[in-house]
């Protein structure tokens, strides 16, 4: 069993990990191209009904599923609808919810934050969009004789995994947006998820509408995020 490329630590299995090196100039070139190509990802609420081959979806969650997780737990659940039915069961159910938070429950200062964004409660995207992913954090697995078997710094796994999610979405050519209807249970109810499953993020998946307008704002430039020791 031991060799170069694999061995026993601890009695685990191990293989030897193996990443061409980059030449620094190369380096320099190639993190700044990938700057500026992730720079052109931009969050999109007007969507087009075009169809999404099904493969595609299979690809981007399995990317997400790349992400590291607290103790290699993958404590997700991506839930793939492409249903007209159930898109249309979670458009109403969350607009109703959407409804009581925009004109009861956030505040002025909440409200006036969004302003530059045009968001409100209608979510037609909900129902556009050729394919929702739900993703779900997985608090817990069952075990044997339904025992509880604990995940670790699960919403941190989740927010991993999505990120990595949003840049397979932007390199598929397609557009996204990450959407938090509040409170969100209504997804475990629509989707029949089981007790320990909890509705993280929602994101509808699909081409840009043929006519679309994104917010005109800036990102941080690197001396208002960065600091440097
Ligand atoms: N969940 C609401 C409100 C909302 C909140 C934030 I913070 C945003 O950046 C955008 C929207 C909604 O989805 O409209």
């Amino acid at each position: 069993m031991e060799n170069s490329e694999s061995k026993l630590i601890d009695g685990y299995p191990y293989i030897a990990y193996h990443k061409q090196e980059i030449g620094e100039i190369e380096m320099i070139k190639k993190s700044g191209e990938f700057l500026r190509w992730m720079d052109e990802r931009r969050t999109v609420r007007d969507f087009s009904d075009k169809p999404v081959p099904k493969q595609v979806i299979d690809h981007l969650i399995l990317t997400a599923s790349t992400a590291p997780s607290g103790a290699h737990k993958q404590p997700w659940t991506f839930c793939a609808v492409s249903d007209a039915v159930i898109k249309k069961q979670i458009r109403e159910a969350a607009e109703k919810e959407e409804y009581e938070s925009y004109n009861k429950r956030m505040p002025d200062e909440w409200l006036e934050a969004l302003k530059p964004l045009g968001t409100d409660w209608h979510k037609p995207f909900l129902e556009t969009a050729p394919w929702l992913i739900v993703a779900f954090k997985r608090n817990y697995e069952f075990g044997e004789d339904h025992k509880k078997i604990n995940n670790y710094y699960v919403s941190e796994s989740l927010g991993l995994a999505c990120g990595f999610m949003l840049a397979a979405i932007h390199h598929a050519g397609l557009v996204t947006l990450t959407h938090t209807p509040s409170p969100m249970n209504f997804l475990s109810k629509v989707l029949q998820r089981p007790d320990n499953e909890k509705p993280f993020l929602l994101l509808p998946v699909g081409y840009p509408a043929e006519e679309c307008f994104i917010p005109d704002i800036k990102r941080k430039a690197l001396n208002e995020v960065a600091v440097y020791y």
